[in-house]
């Protein structure tokens, strides 16, 4: 199986580290932002990650955890088999890919553009070079595009901050004083909310932390912030405990 990706994407890093945990073997095939569609377009998906086997393809972060889940050994399931568990499992990923995901994207990409061009740095080695030097060459039109694309600015990143802080709070209100959201196992909720906040957090078992560039002290502000939140310092723990050295579960 091949998962396409855009390395730094945080959808990429929820089927990434579902497909690791489930043990499944693939390859990945990394692209910079824009030029991603080369490899997408052809199987009819303008997003990240896209998970290819053969003929068959699964376009979406969800689909995909879901597929991963099904090849696992049972010690390593992501959903409860109980069937009311498993709906309250797939209810918080969906409000996380809806509420979180596009939220901490939009307040991460809107601190780290001010990098310039050497934002494309953190994809070095993990997509082919030439793509690293089309994307510093395109950078003020790349930059442009994503903006565009994906409502960027300065008005809309303070909302999006104040959303994230919601989302963290409901969380941590949420666990109490449990380890896990949905019964007494890390599940998929757990993971992705975990995969869905890492860029503000970089931990340091994540498979692409975010090195290369000088990052600016407001993008290295959000890292202190959210470190610092309960839900943050979860965080922090679920990779330690569950993603460095494909984790145990
Ligand atoms: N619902 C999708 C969302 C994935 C997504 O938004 N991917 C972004 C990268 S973080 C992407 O590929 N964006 C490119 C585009 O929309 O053109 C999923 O869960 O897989």
């Amino acid at each position: 199986m091949q998962l396409v990706t855009i390395p730094i994407s945080h959808y990429v890093e929820k089927a990434r580290w579902a497909l690791d945990f489930a043990g499944v073997p693939y390859t990945e095939d990394g692209h910079a932002m824009i030029l991603h569609y080369r490899a997408t377009l052809p199987h009819g998906s303008r997003t990240v990650p896209l998970l290819v086997d053969g003929k068959q393809t699964w376009r979406d972060s969800t689909d995909i955890v879901v597929h991963a889940d099904s090849l696992a050994p049972p010690d390593r399931k992501l959903y409860p088999a109980d069937p009311a568990q498993r709906k309250q499992v797939l209810d918080w990923e969906d409000q996380f890919d809806k509420r979180l995901g596009p939220q901490v994207r939009r307040l991460a990409y809107h601190r780290a553009f001010p990098v310039g061009p050497k934002m494309a740095d953190v994809l070095r080695g993990k997509v082919p070079d030439w793509e690293v030097a089309a994307l510093k060459a395109g950078f003020p039109l790349a930059m442009a595009v994503m903006r565009r694309g994906m409502n960027i600015n300065a008005a809309k990143a303070q909302q999006s901050l104040l959303r994230v802080r919601e989302q963290c709070d409901a969380v941590v209100a949420a666990l109490g004083d449990r380890p896990y959201l949905a019964g007494e196992r890390f599940t998929a909720a757990d993971l992705t909310f975990a995969a869905l906040l890492a860029p503000l957090l970089d931990p340091p078992e994540h498979p692409t932390r975010l090195i290369g560039p000088q990052w600016p002290a407001d993008f290295l502000a959000l890292r202190e912030e959210f470190s610092a939140h309960a839900a943050g310092r979860w965080v922090l723990g679920l990779y330690a405990r569950h993603r460095g050295n494909r984790g145990t579960p």
